[in-house]
């Protein structure tokens, strides 16, 4: 009987262990696969901080190193560090927030270093049209770039720029840092020309499978871990309808901002839905954007965010970027004498949020 119970506990241990989560990538990097599994374990941690560019710039400063708009307002970096790369595409030296390639390298490398998770996104142009991300003018343009179409060859030169930059993100010892990779978000929405209206379900799995698959099988590319990334949604089969597969797919997210008087229930029935079908699927689970529009809500952190979203087991949420520039956008992230200073602080002391130093 002992001996029974013994084997049964070894049988166990060895299951337990067998079962351990991996991505979606079956020769993904060790780096990537590590970080997929500590992204997992943390989720019943706690909820990571994270803010798009928090390492490029801030409301007052530009491009230096070890600083960011969170720490100077709490005293710890974000947790997760977002970065964009659009207008790689057009082989330019900086991005269409005008971040240098070489700076977002670098501080890839530095987020990395000190611990930090890194994801990035690409609101690439419009291959057909000539024009920006958010070029709706035409419902052709996910079809002309898919193989067999008119701009494909373009396509793959767009994706060749990127393969290069991914490549390009390399610890100082020459191991390739672990990246979630964030293209084709929103697409619930009508906003960029691979938008719910602008393709058909068909052409926007299409769009992803093409393209993970060039990445991973032409262009031997491992250690990156896909985030898939709706706007709003109602129903697990709205998140669901354009969903491209758990072969692809490592994060299950969304965005949403603080647009109108039902944005908090919202924002829990999304993130009730998102980390039920996360668990099912044993995959990560996030609010990958999120933020106040209107930059003057002074209790938005622990009221809007930290009670919404209290409850569930996700991974991060991401508030869009501090621009030091003057843009429509107010920033979105905390900065010394922003309205809701202090609330940030009472958001960051609270056990539920990770910052950097939780992570460690
Ligand atoms: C948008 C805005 C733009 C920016 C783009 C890509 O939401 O912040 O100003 O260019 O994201 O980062």
């Amino acid at each position: 009987m002992k001996n029974l119970l013994l084997i049964l506990l070894c049988c166990s241990g060895l299951i337990a262990q067998a079962a351990k989560p991996e991505p979606s990538d079956p020769k993904a990097t060790p780096e990537a696969v590590k970080l997929y599994q500590k992204m997992l374990k943390l989720e019943s941690k706690g909820m990571m901080f994270g803010h798009q560019d928090a390492f490029a710039y801030g409301t007052t400063w530009y491009a230096q190193e070890g600083r960011s708009d969170v720490k100077d307002v709490c005293g710890d970096h974000p947790a997760i560090i977002g970065w964009e790369l659009g207008h790689l595409e057009l082989g330019g030296a900086y991005s269409l927030d005008s971040v240098y390639f070489d700076n977002i390298r670098k501080g890839v490398n530095y987020a990395n270093k000190i611990g930090a998770i890194n994801t990035i996104s690409w609101h690439f142009r419009n291959l057909l049209t000539g024009g920006t991300a958010w070029d709706v003018s035409s419902n052709k343009t996910v079809a002309s770039i898919l193989p067999g179409g008119e701009k494909h060859q373009q396509y793959l030169e767009y994706l060749d720029k990127l393969v290069s930059f991914m490549l390009s993100l390399k610890t100082d010892e020459g191991k390739y840092i672990p990246i979630l990779f964030r293209p084709f978000h929103e697409h619930t929405g009508s906003w960029f020309w691979w938008g719910k209206n602008l393709c058909t379900v068909d052409e926007y799995k299409a769009l992803w499978r093409f393209t993970v698959n060039y990445l991973r099988n032409q262009k031997n590319i491992h250690h990156l871990l896909f985030s898939y990334s709706t706007d709003r949604f109602a129903t697990a089969d709205e998140y669901l309808e354009r969903y491209p597969g758990d072969d692809l797919i490592d994060l299950l997210g969304f965005d949403l901002y603080d647009n109108g008087p039902d944005y908090q229930t919202t924002l829990s029935n999304c993130a009730r839905i998102v980390t039920q079908i996360a668990t099912q699927k044993g995959k990560i689970a996030a609010v990958t954007e999120a933020g106040d529009p209107t930059g003057k809500k002074t209790e938005w952190w622990t009221k809007a965010i930290l009670e919404n979203l209290r409850q569930f087991n996700l991974s991060y949420v991401l508030v869009w970027r501090n621009s030091f520039t003057k843009t429509k956008d107010v920033p979105f992230g905390p900065y010394k004498g922003s309205p809701s200073e202090q609330d940030f602080v009472k958001f960051y002391n609270d056990p539920k949020t990770l910052f950097l130093k939780d992570i460690q």
